[in-house]
């Protein structure tokens, strides 16, 4: 229905108000006109089985998220509290730190309404993941859906400060999301210096050693070997359908990476520890925290991680941790003089 001189109007007018050029592919494969924009949103993500973010630049002939310019092909998730239709919306998104609340939210469907339908994905309907926004305080909860499609987990948020809360989940018959809103508990906080990449785990008296690298743009390999007492753990639990559960979250900005177990319980060729694989994709270079929900013993525990991609980037990488406290004290000892 689109001619090529309207598809070619509507690609300069977004180039224009987005400052960037689209694949061509990507708008092709839609099934709205060339002023249906609003109509996007609704489009996608209907009866879509296409699971996480694929490459963007193939056909787009049948994938429906793939017409969306700037859709999940592009965005990491997790950044978003709304997307291809569906929101996340908290009852409140203030807490009381360190005071164990009643938390409540629903995912809205494109009709606006709360979806109480979903797929099952790891053993659970939805998981709901709560970090601070400096990610050194990780939860992993499992909220009850009430029949109305109201989500309700108990909440402690530990300490003042911005939080973010992260569903991940699957509406029955669309595809998987991950969408993010922040939560806020009130009180002074100093943010914490990030550690700098950390590749050994102590927690409750188990010592987890991460082995690997992430690559930009393609899946590879990582390992979590686990020991206790310097002796490797090979009793592991299964947990959500696997010997452990890894959640890999961007430095700076909190982007909510696919992460998948690289072998199951069960398999045949899979042992219950000491080592647990996961394949895992970042979309650009730079640190990223891991946080690994292992059970042994009948008890879940949490182990985190931080692993730098590639090089970080442009500012001079010789300005370790110690160099940039010290200039923000120096900064901020020059509070009111003319610093430069
Ligand atoms: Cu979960």
């Amino acid at each position: 229905m689109n001619t090529g001189v309207k598809l070619g109007t509507y690609v300069a007018a977004l180039a224009l108000i987005f400052g960037t050029a689209f694949g061509l592919g990507n708008l092709v494969g839609g099934d709205r006109g060339p002023d249906g924009g609003d109509a996007a949103p609704l489009a996608s993500g209907r009866g879509d089985q296409a699971g996480h973010g694929e490459q963007s630049g193939h056909g787009g002939q049948d994938d429906h998220a793939s017409a969306e310019p700037g859709a999940a092909a592009i965005v990491p998730a997790g950044l978003q509290s709304a997307q291809d239709g569906y929101g996340l919306t908290p009852e409140t998104t203030t807490i009381t730190p360190g005071e164990a609340t009643d938390f409540r939210f629903v995912v809205t469907g494109p009709d606006g309404r709360p979806v109480t339908g979903y797929a099952t994905r790891h053993e659970k309907k939805l998981h709901l993941i709560v970090v601070n926004r400096t990610l050194d305080e990780f939860q992993h909860l499992h909220p009850e859906l009430t029949g109305d499609g109201v989500w309700t987990t108990r909440l402690t948020l530990p300490e003042a400060g911005d939080y973010r809360a992260f569903a991940d989940f699957a509406p029955e018959g669309g595809k998987d999301l991950t969408l993010g809103v922040d939560l806020h508990a009130a009180g002074d906080y100093t943010p914490r210096t990030p550690a700098g990449v950390r590749r050994t785990a102590e927690v409750d008296g188990y010592t987890v050693r991460l082995d690997g690298e992430a690559s930009v743009g393609s899946a590879s390999k990582v390992t979590l070997r686990v020991s206790k007492d310097g002796k490797p753990v090979t009793d592991l639990e299964p947990y959500l359908g696997a010997y452990g559960h890894l959640v890999a979250l961007r430095a700076g900005d909190l982007a909510y990476l696919h992460v998948h177990p690289d072998g199951v319980p069960g398999d045949g060729r899979t042992t219950a520890g000491p080592d647990i694989a996961f394949q895992v994709e970042v979309p650009s270079r730079g640190d990223y925290r891991l946080f690994l929900d292992f059970k042994h013993d009948g008890v879940v525990h949490t182990a985190d991680f931080t692993l730098r991609a590639g090089d970080p980037g442009a500012w001079p990488a010789s300005r370790d941790d110690a160099e940039t406290e010290k200039a923000a004290k120096s900064a901020h000892e020059n509070d009111g003089d003319d610093a430069h």
